[in-house]
């Protein structure tokens, strides 16, 4: 039934007194949250049930995309937006005196992820849902997501996030108590002959109750819902006088209570390699519990089943799958072997070595000693296989145990039939580099899927102004079609639209002013330049590039406070990880030298520096549409994709970078006039490392503005850094800038001044800014969801993209 206003109200009015026996004035911001959600979720559990139906009917082949991050965010919204909801919802609440904006404030960001990584997973969902994929998530329900940022004397502090106990809780998910399944750990095991099989018995194995907990996936007007599983880890039932003490306890639930908030610098530690098998072999469980409902036999199950494993964590799912076919299926390792290859896929996110996964043997052997035992196997095989008819030395590099560790990438792409990179130069470096002995033993595994972004929320809910004028020039199907975005090119001399882009990005601004000014005390002026860079905190993304070049303004500004240049307000947003130390230390910086600018009167608040509390997705979606300039500086090679480039774009906002990641194909797409190039090449990088000719501490001798502004971090100028400030120097001098900022300082600042220029035309810089909007559907995920599916896991869409709303149920 089509939803209407007065329906709505009513229906809404109904929920809300069944719910809580109160009327709309007296109810709370959380009970009117609880409310519509109820409503929201009842009425797209009809479309949900009936898409599992539909999969069942035509025997769908069903992907499931194990990832260890999904980083949601908020989801009312999106579903409201997704369900064809969004307007009618405002307007309701509107004549019933309710604040929408405040109502949804109340939903906790769902921060199951870090960053980069965890957020990919969530545009995924989103795109895979909208394009009527049949694609499921599979992944952990942390009890606490990402720790909340807060910064005391400029420096981070940690607190947990405490998600499932707000008022709201999590209103999305549905726990399938019924779906349950048991993850075997620890112990030992034996195989002993029994019916012609050799059938493992364990013992001492600690049993582990995996309970899933389900999220429904809207999307976008096609009457689709997929879904989120996320595994919770209990104790079971059964068994419960085996855990009778509160520690045996603890430590099952332990697995799934905190999500690791380091994202990419994996620490080997014990209890993430058993969150890694907790979801993995739940996950595996419950495919093939499923598929065997459905089908008699098992041998050709990758003819219906993909699995992709998203960065190494879920590498596992190979050997886990393998122990599924082998014990519990009895087929022979050959067509185990070859249904397995055939189920999996990988992608790799990272060139970062500290970052590509290494478990020792006696680790996994104690977390789980049968899945050791067939990664051995695998190795074994993988190597009799190639004896003889390849060099030597190159199967020990590419075997998956050496050197007492078992490599997680090696066990992924050996494993499965596809590996990608995520932009193309990340790929080209997978292959030349990276992972290229694997690229000689299987080239036609390689490929490049560019990431992408979901452009509903990151342009239709995060800018809705900008949104609406795209309308009145193109009508409103670009917002099922992206492509159609281009077509804003050809206003590109149409002054009045330009100046709306500007009108727009001004109120985007001031909101932003008004959010700082209430969050720091702060004020900045909207018509500044806003400059932003927002990412996790890590040397090789460069934020101490960026800070250099402030403290050189800064000085240049004491020198001569008349100094004509466009006033910027410097935005930044970034968490660090925990233990990185070096990270911890240049937020400090950055808060300090940010207190002594923002209060010195003398340089007439030419330039503010803003470092925001909490960099979540909530945040991100505020931030991004009021920004004029993307920092993407990362070292080049370093950065495998980026997201936030392509989002930044999306709003409008020209992007100072190297060529690093997607980068080069922002500057493809909109050429080399419409983006700030500056930085080395991946090619002089590496030419550094090969001939060792590069000396920072050169560069500081003989420097004299990099000199100045060293010094400033270690004399005093910038108060409150005394050591931090003497760790970064020397990162940066003595241990020769591992990150070569010092060598792309000069051109950093050359490509700045460039920027400053470019502002002062307006117009120049509007058109600028509209070919970047209008180029950035060449990244909508959709896009590359639809590359995923057809080129790797071979399944076709079922749902098609038809304006159709989720109805309301009777
Ligand atoms: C990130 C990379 O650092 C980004 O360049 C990339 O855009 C995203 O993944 C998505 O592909 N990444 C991350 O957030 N965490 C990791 N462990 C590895 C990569």
């Amino acid at each position: 039934m089509e939803l209407d206003k007065t329906l709505f109200i009513e229906s809404f009015k109904k929920r809300l007194s069944q719910k809580y026996a109160i009327d709309v004035s007296d109810a709370t911001n959380s009970e009117l949250y609880d409310t519509l959600c109820s409503l929201v979720k009842s009425s797209y559990s009809v479309s949900w049930r009936q898409t599992w139906k539909d999969y069942l009917k035509e025997n769908e082949k069903q992907v499931y995309y194990f990832s260890i991050e999904f980083l949601p965010g908020k989801l009312l919204k999106s579903n409201l937006l997704n369900m064809g909801w969004y307007q009618l919802v405002i307007d309701s609440f509107k004549e019933i005196g309710i604040d929408f904006e405040q109502v949804a404030a109340v939903e906790p960001d769902m921060a199951l992820g870090n960053g980069g990584l965890g957020r990919l997973a969530a545009d995924f969902m989103d795109s895979l849902a909208s394009e009527g994929y049949p694609v499921n998530g599979n992944g952990i329900r942390y009890r606490y997501g990402l720790f909340k940022q807060r910064f005391v004397n400029g420096y981070q502090v940690e607190l947990p996030d405490e998600w499932l106990k707000t008022a709201a809780g999590n209103a999305w998910e549905i726990r399938r108590a019924s779906k349950a399944v048991t993850v075997t750990m620890g112990g030992h095991v034996e195989l002993v002959q029994k019916n012609g099989y050799l059938e493992p018995i364990y013992k001492d194995a600690t049993l582990i109750k995996a309970v899933p907990y389900d999220v429904g996936i809207v999307g976008y007007h096609n009457q689709h819902v997929n879904t989120l599983r996320l595994w919770s880890a209990e104790i079971p039932e059964a068994v419960e006088s085996c855990y009778p003490t509160i520690e045996a306890r603890r430590q099952i639930e332990d697995i799934t209570t905190v999500l690791y908030p380091d994202d990419s610098n994996e620490a080997g530690r014990r209890l993430r390699l058993k969150q890694e098998y907790f979801f993995v072999s739940a996950g595996v469980q419950s495919i093939i519990r499923h598929y065997k409902k459905y089908h008699e036999t098992i041998d050709q199950i990758s003819q219906r089943v993909a699995i992709h494993i998203n960065d190494t964590h879920p590498a596992m799912c190979v050997a886990e799958f393998m122990r599924i076919l082998l014990d519990e299926e009895h087929l022979s390792w050959e067509k185990a072997w070859e249904q397995t290859v055939k189920t999996m896929s990988y992608t790799n996110h990272t060139i970062m070595a500290e970052a590509l996964e290494t478990w020792d043997i006696p680790l996994l052997n104690e977390i789980q000693p049968r899945i050791l035992q067939i990664v051995a196997e695998i190795d074994h095989r993988f190597v009799a296989h190639l004896a003889g008819k390849m060099d030597g030395q190159l199967i020990e590099r590419t075997r998956i145990i050496s050197g007492g560790k078992v490599h997680m990438a090696h066990l992924a792409v050996i494993g499965s039939h596809s590996t990608n990179g995520v932009a193309q130069l990340h790929t080209d470096l997978l292959k030349s580099d990276v992972l290229r002995d694997f690229y000689t033993l299987y080239p036609e595994r390689f490929n490049n899927k560019t990431n992408g972004i979901a452009l509903r929320r990151w342009l239709q809910l995060a800018n809705p102004e900008l949104a609406a004028i795209i309308d009145q020039k193109l009508g409103r199907n670009w917002r099922q079609n992206a492509c159609q975005l281009q077509q804003l090119q050809q206003y590109n001399t149409d002054e009045q639209f330009l100046k709306k882009l500007a009108v727009v990005k001004l109120h985007n601004k001031q909101r932003l002013a008004k959010l700082i000014e209430e969050r720091t005390g702060v004020t900045v002026d909207p018509t500044a330049i806003f400059d932003v860079q927002i990412k996790r905190l890590h040397a090789y993304k460069r934020q101490l590039l960026n800070l250099l070049r402030i403290i050189k303004l800064y000085l240049d500004l004491k020198e001569n406070p008349d100094l004509a240049i466009v006033p910027r307000v410097f935005i930044f947003g970034a968490k660090a990880a925990p233990s990185y130390h070096y990270a911890k230390s240049i937020i400090k910086c950055i808060n300090e030298t940010a207190a002594l600018i923002n209060h010195d009167s003398t340089i007439q608040g030419k330039i503010k520096v803003i470092f925001l509390e909490n960099y979540d997705v909530s945040l991100a979606e505020q931030i991004i549409p009021a920004a004029d300039i993307s920092e993407q500086i990362s070292t080049a090679s370093k950065e495998a994709s980026g997201t936030s480039n392509m989002k930044l774009m999306l709003n409008g906002a020209l992007t100072v970078a190297t060529l690093d990641g997607a980068n080069v194909e922002i500057k493809e797409q909109v050429g080399a006039d419409n983006i700030f190039m500056f930085g080395l090449t991946k090619q002089e990088v590496y030419r550094y490392y090969q001939d060792h000719s590069y000396h920072s501490l050169d560069y500081y001798h003989h420097n004299l503005v990099i000199h100045r502004v060293l010094d400033a971090l270690i004399d005093g100028t910038i108060p409150n850094i005394a050591a931090e400030g003497h760790e970064i120097f020397d990162s940066l001098t003595y241990l020769n800038d591992d990150y070569f900022v010092l060598r792309d300082f000069e051109d950093y600042l050359r490509i700045q001044d460039q920027v400053d220029e470019t502002y002062r035309d307006q117009k120049k810089w509007q058109q600028m800014s509209l070919i970047n909007i209008a180029k950035a559907c060449h990244f909508s995920s959709d896009i590359t969801v639809k590359k995923y599916a057809s080129e790797i896991w071979q399944v076709r869409s079922v749902a098609q993209k038809g304006g159709v709303n989720i109805g309301y149920p009777l």
